[in-house]
């Protein structure tokens, strides 16, 4: 497996607003994609990743959200659609791997039914709540180019890759 490098807002954020394109056929090779980025997740530490967030515009997401003391339990999702959203929403304190360090309440449907395809290419239907919800919408919205802090107010948002920004200076 091979970790891959995570795209962040300061330098990359052109690749990151792309719309990411529909898997056409669930084989070995996008097997391979799905395990570098369960290992790049991982290394992060992340919970979710989107594959635009490593630089392939493919409609992929890996998640593991499994607690510390639990043995890992990573899903992947090809082509994800929510079927239904719940009327109800509310606040959940986000944070995103290509906007480091960065934590900011962000408030979607609570409950949400999902259709996609599995590692092994399978239908799967499911209802998502609590924070397998506030996840997979957050990662279908990478899918999109939607990052969560598109979710916030302009003046919050540019703040918010201001401090990137100005970190990633500081790292160099
Ligand atoms: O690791 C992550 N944690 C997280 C916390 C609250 C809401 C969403 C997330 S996803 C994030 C990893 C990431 O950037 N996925 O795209
Ligand atoms: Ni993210």
């Amino acid at each position: 497996m091979t970790l891959r490098r995570i795209l962040t807002v300061d330098a990359d954020m052109a690749v990151l607003k792309q719309v990411s394109t529909p898997v056409e056929t669930v084989d070995d090779d996008l097997r391979v994609l799905m395990d570098d980025m369960l290992e790049t997740m991982y290394a992060a530490p992340g919970i979710g990743l989107a594959a635009i967030q490593i630089g392939v515009a493919k409609r992929v997401i890996v998640m593991d959200l499994a607690k510390t003391d639990e043995p890992p339990a990573p899903r992947y999702f090809i082509n994800p659609e929510i079927l239904w959203a719940s009327e109800d929403t509310g606040p959940w304190e986000e944070g995103c791997l290509s906007v480091p360090d960065i934590y900011e309440d962000v408030d979607r449907p609570l409950e949400v039914r999902l259709r996609y395809l599995d590692y092994n290419g399978n239908l799967v239907e499911e209802d998502a709540d609590e924070l397998y919800a506030v996840c997979i919408q957050h990662e279908m919205d990478h899918l999109n180019g939607v990052l969560f802090i598109d979710h916030l107010s302009r003046l919050k948002r540019e703040r918010a890759v201001s401090k990137v920004k100005k970190a990633a200076r500081a790292d160099a």
